[in-house]
């Protein structure tokens, strides 16, 4: 079949619309038409080609909502009409991840997911007869996509999918971070660095945990209102102070905080990040993702002394079980995503999204198609 889709051809390069062709699901596969999709700025980091597993030409998009139009052989799981979010991190119930109830790192489909393919190791996606790769398991950024059963979390049909898309990444991301790879308690103070949806998110999170302090630090100071609105306790612009940003936080923490999340994916900031943790105790949680060859520093002596460096990947978040839930909380008026939307296009408008995320004029911008 035919569909609206934004290729990108190469890295570095804006996007071109383009009408592509998409191939019928295969077995264990799912036709989805995406009817919204967020940018992340990970989508930005493929494309500016710094991204190991970004093979070009690809169709981008991680961050989507929509319904299913047509299933392959084997899927039982979902079926036409059904409403669904795209997970690029897969929950097959049965590989060694998803059993060791450690993480929710699943291995069904991760490694051919890498290489831009479907399980069986080729694509669905065509334009002007040249392949197309896939990109993370999903690629929201055409109007119809295939994905595997296993990357796929049914929701509520009454949940609007042009908000809720935002949990297929960003705001799951950032509340799971929290709860499940930090796992803060009440009373606890938290410093936050970059305030984009992820950072944002967790101020969220923070607040839904009772911390007691939420130190918001971003170098834009326009981000600065809807953090508070979210939770945050007081806001810092490293740009205000001759002393390193790990310093300023000791010094107003009175040793340092009992939790940091590194937001940006800036190497230099995670080494801040951790440093500002409080000795004996601190532990700080890398969610940013940083370029192809790029890796953190710190003096092991911080480690030594107590402070705890951790990742989270979705927020530790199972996406066929637990991403229900958190649709649910939205409906109920728990997890906000509507102020995070700041920005609603049309899907044809998506090159200006990205220039809207680079400005950092949007929190997020949701196309629609
Ligand atoms: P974003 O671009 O919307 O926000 C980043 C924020 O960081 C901006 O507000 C920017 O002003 C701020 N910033 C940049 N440099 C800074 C500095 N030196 N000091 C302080 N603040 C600085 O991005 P986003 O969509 O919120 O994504 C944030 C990061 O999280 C990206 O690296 C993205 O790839 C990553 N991410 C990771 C996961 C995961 O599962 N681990 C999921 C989603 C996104
Ligand atoms: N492809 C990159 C890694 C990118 C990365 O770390 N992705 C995050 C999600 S970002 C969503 O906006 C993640 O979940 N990683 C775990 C995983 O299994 O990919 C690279 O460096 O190769
Ligand atoms: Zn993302």
């Amino acid at each position: 079949m035919k569909s609206r889709a934004a290729v990108a051809w190469e890295s570095g390069k804006p996007l071109s619309l383009e009408e592509v062709e998409v191939a019928p699901p295969k077995k264990g596969e799912v036709l989805v038409r995406i009817v919204a999709t967020g940018v992340c700025h990970t989508d930005a980091y493929t494309l500016s080609g710094s991204d190991p597993e970004g093979h070009f030409p690809i169709i981008l998009g991680h961050e989507g909502g929509g319904v299913v139009e047509e299933v392959g052989e084997g899927v039982t799981s979902v079926k036409p009409g059904d409403h669904v979010i795209p997970l690029y991190t897969a929950e097959c119930g049965e590989c060694k991840f998803c059993k060791s109830g450690k993480t929710n790192l699943c291995s069904s489909v991760r490694e051919t997911q890498g290489q831009g393919v479907m399980p069986d190791g080729t694509s669905r996606f065509k334009c002007n007869g040249k392949e197309l790769f896939h990109y993370m398991g999903t690629s929201t950024f055409s109007e119809y996509t295939v994905v595997a059963e296993v990357s796929l979390a049914k929701v509520s049909k009454e949940a609007p999918l042009d908000k809720i898309c935002l949990l297929g990444c960003g705001i799951t991301t950032g509340i799971g971070a929290v709860f499940n790879t930090a796992k803060v308690e009440e009373g606890s103070t938290v410093a936050v660095f970059g305030l984009g949806a992820i950072g944002l998110a967790v101020i969220q999170g923070a607040r839904m945990a009772n911390a007691s302090r939420i130190i918001a630090i971003d170098i834009n100071p326009s981000k600065f209102e809807f953090a508070k609105q979210l939770g945050a306790t007081e806001c810092v612009n490293p740009k205000d102070y001759d002393d390193p940003i790990q310093q300023v936080i000791i010094e107003l923490t009175d040793g340092g905080v009992d939790y940091s999340f590194e937001c940006i994916g800036n190497v230099n900031i995670m080494r801040s990040a951790l440093e500002c943790c409080h000795k004996g105790w601190g532990e700080s949680t890398i969610i940013g993702v940083a370029g192809a060859g790029e890796t953190i520093e710190t003096r092991p002596f911080q480690l030594v002394t107590g402070r705890v460096w951790r990742g989270s990947a979705f927020g530790g978040v199972k996406g066929r079980t637990q991403l229900p839930g958190y649709v649910k909380r939205y409906m109920d008026g728990e997890i906000n995503l509507d102020d995070f939307v700041t920005h609603d296009l049309p899907f044809e408008k998506i090159n200006e999204a990205f220039d809207l995320l680079h400005e950092g004029k949007a929190i997020r911008s949701v196309l629609h198609f």
